[in-house]
């Protein structure tokens, strides 16, 4: 179906090299946003998208910086706005794969309003959120998903409040695909971000990706120690709304996989004057654009 709302060729031989741009990752050696990088990489590949059907929405950030390193179209957005420019951009054109990458800082701190009311809104796009539990850009002040009593630049006594669960926050605002992935385990990380990206609706991955430089505790030895995978148990059943909210609070361990998915109806779909059409393909030569925008003064 994308094929057919692009005149250039697809390309079904594109090697996850061949998403590169020509600048090299400026990461830290050892940081989890490698393991991320080529995992969206391969699974572009394996669903046979070409560079030019993809837009990533970056935020700000170390994550917001794989701008420069992904060949794909991509929109460098305002600290905290990359889903509503995913949500405009996924509007104009539902035929383009609509992903916004953002780090927890971007996605449920300063952007958290947008993250809850794109879960509600059941948009088909992905959200793949860098979760390294810290502002890695600004050089590690406490985040939203920052652990209580953890001593950071912002908070050398130790943080005081509770930390945002992502996975139960989208839950509860009713995403129809909730997961969480592990940039140290990259191909069940490839494989969810697979599934997300088929999905038919808001898909939202929070991605646990050490931070090496700045959070010395929630590393790749205290991952290895409390991961474990939710497929690993015959008897999970992700369309389980309340099993998947139980799971998501657990906290002894550390579920990764697809907590919950469910098939709803999109919000474009929902919308007459563009469900069979995007936007972008329809004629709107006989609008008046002039006078519609003197309407709004
Ligand atoms: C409006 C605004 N406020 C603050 C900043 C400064 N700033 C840049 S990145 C960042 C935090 C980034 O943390 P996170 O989203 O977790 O990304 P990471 O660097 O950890 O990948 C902040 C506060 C900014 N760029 N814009
Ligand atoms: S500061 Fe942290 S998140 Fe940023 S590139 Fe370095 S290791 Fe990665
Ligand atoms: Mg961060």
């Amino acid at each position: 179906m994308i094929s057919e709302a692009n005149n250039r060729k697809r390309n079904y031989n594109l090697k996850p090299a061949d998403f590169n741009t020509k600048k090299r990752p400026t990461w830290c050696v050892g940081c989890g946003n490698y393991g991320i990088w080529n995992s969206i990489k391969k699974a572009f590949v394996e669903l046979k998208l070409s560079p030019h059907e993809i837009l990533i929405v970056f935020g700000i950030g170390c994550s917001g910086n794989g701008n420069n390193f992904i060949k794909t179209y991509a929109y460098h957005a305002l600290h905290g706005m990359a889903l509503p420019v995913a949500t405009g951009a996924h509007l104009a054109n539902h035929l383009l794969k609509v992903i916004a990458m953002t780090g927890d800082g971007d996605g449920v701190g300063i952007g958290g309003n947008h993250f809850i009311h794109t879960c509600r809104r059941n948009l088909d796009i992905t959200h793949i959120m860098h979760d390294n539990r810290i502002y890695g850009l600004t050089t590690g002040q406490t985040s939203p998903t920052s652990n209580t009593k953890f001593k950071t630049k912002s908070t050398p006594f130790g943080v005081m409040e509770q930390p945002i669960n992502p996975v139960a926050l989208a839950l509860i605002c009713g995403a129809t695909f909730v997961a969480r992935g592990y940039s140290g385990e990259p191909e069940h990380l490839k494989n969810i971000f697979i599934k997300a990206l088929a999905h038919k609706g808001f898909s939202f991955i929070d991605v646990l990706q050490p931070c090496v430089t700045f959070n010395k505790i929630d590393t790749y030895d205290y991952y290895k120690k409390l991961i474990y995978k939710l497929e690993d148990s015959s008897e999970y059943n992700s369309g389980d709304f309340s099993k998947a909210l139980q799971k998501s609070q657990e906290m002894e361990r550390i579920p990764l996989g697809i907590f919950y998915q469910i098939k709803k109806r999109t919000y474009h779909d929902g919308l007459e004057q563009i469900k069979d059409k995007p936007l972008v393909y329809q004629d709107l030569s006989s609008i008046n654009i002039e006078s519609l925008m003197k309407s709004f003064y």
